[in-house]
């Protein structure tokens, strides 16, 4: 890596394992899997393999709202893959998904266990699967899925544009920084100006689509994303903010925001989940001792 103002690319890109900054650690320029691994199986027909990223949360929040609502078909296991050590790149994980990166979702109901990756595919499967969350009327569901395809596009440029260069580059790059803010709060007021006029992102209904789109950018602006909800100045966008606070009240997101979650205080990490009870008895300050107390860590 090189600090120099002007940088000027040589004929050949080589690869620096140590430019990468705080992640440098797991990215790598190659795809495939560095080591053997056997993915867990539970006991129901749905095994997610996560981290409560924003993409994570997605799915644990599709998945409890399906439980909300009584499907009893939606129960699941839920393990946490760590990306930050390199969970990703097991072989078993890969089977799953080629592209190393969570969530990724094994649905065991049929003869041979179905692999479903890319989070807005996996929304979309559930959805189909237990015919709910997306709309049934044709301009309906036609929104709902420019919404949510939306997301898909625009949620790299909030992630690996402005959240990488304002988070996580090892140097804070102006031009970087400057480009992916006013990408941000363009796509900021997209959602606002939507909003004004639409109680959800598909209009009537809660949605897919505002599964998607909440834990990006409610995140940003709840402050939870990068930090960075004043220097976009994120309240300005009233719409939005009563979107986000009315979605985060909800009692399946509060949930699914819980599951694979590895920091924060303790009570709110569901690392794994595998019963509904689990949210009341496996939280993470139920299974570590504290630390006066010693012992083992109940696993
Ligand atoms: N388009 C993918 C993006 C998934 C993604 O970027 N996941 C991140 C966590 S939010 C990840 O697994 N990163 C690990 C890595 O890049 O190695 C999706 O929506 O599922």
């Amino acid at each position: 890596m090189t600090d120099n103002k002007e940088y000027t690319p040589p004929e050949i890109w080589k690869w620096d394992a140590e430019a990468n900054g705080k992640f440098a650690n797991i990215n790598r320029p190659t795809a495939g899997p560095t080591h053997e691994q056997t993915l867990p199986v539970g006991k129901h027909p749905l095994q997610l393999y996560s981290m409560a990223t924003p993409n994570g949360v997605k799915i644990t929040i599709m998945l409890e709202e399906l439980l909300a609502l009584g499907h009893s078909g939606a129960e699941y296991d839920a393990y946490l893959v760590n990306i930050t050590e390199g969970g990703q790149f097991g072989s078993g994980f890969v089977e799953l998904n080629p592209n190393s990166k969570i969530p990724v979702l094994a649905d065991h109901s049929g003869d041979e266990p179905l692999r479903v990756f890319e989070s807005g595919a996996i929304l979309l499967y559930l959805a189909e699967k237990f015919d709910a969350f997306l709309p049934k009327d044709h301009r309906e569901r036609t929104e709902c899925l420019n919404w949510l395809f939306w997301l898909m596009g625009s949620a790299p440029y909030l992630g690996g544009g402005f959240g990488h260069f304002y988070s996580y580059a090892p140097t804070k790059i102006e031009y970087c920084i400057d480009r992916f803010s006013m990408e941000v709060k363009r796509q900021l007021d997209v959602l606002d100006r939507h909003l004004a006029d639409n109680k959800y992102m598909a209009g009537d209904q809660y949605t897919i689509a505002d599964m998607a789109i909440w834990p990006w950018y409610g995140g940003v602006v709840s402050n939870v994303v990068y930090e960075a909800a004043e220097f976009l100045q994120t309240h300005t966008y009233t719409h939005l903010n009563r979107w986000v606070k009315e979605i985060g009240q909800r009692e399946a997101v509060r949930r699914g925001k819980m599951v694979n979650r590895a920091w924060g205080e303790l009570s709110s990490q569901l690392r794994e989940r595998h019963d509904a009870s689990d949210f009341e008895l496996r939280t993470q300050d139920k299974l570590e001792p504290a630390p006066d107390e010693g012992g083992e860590v109940d696993k």
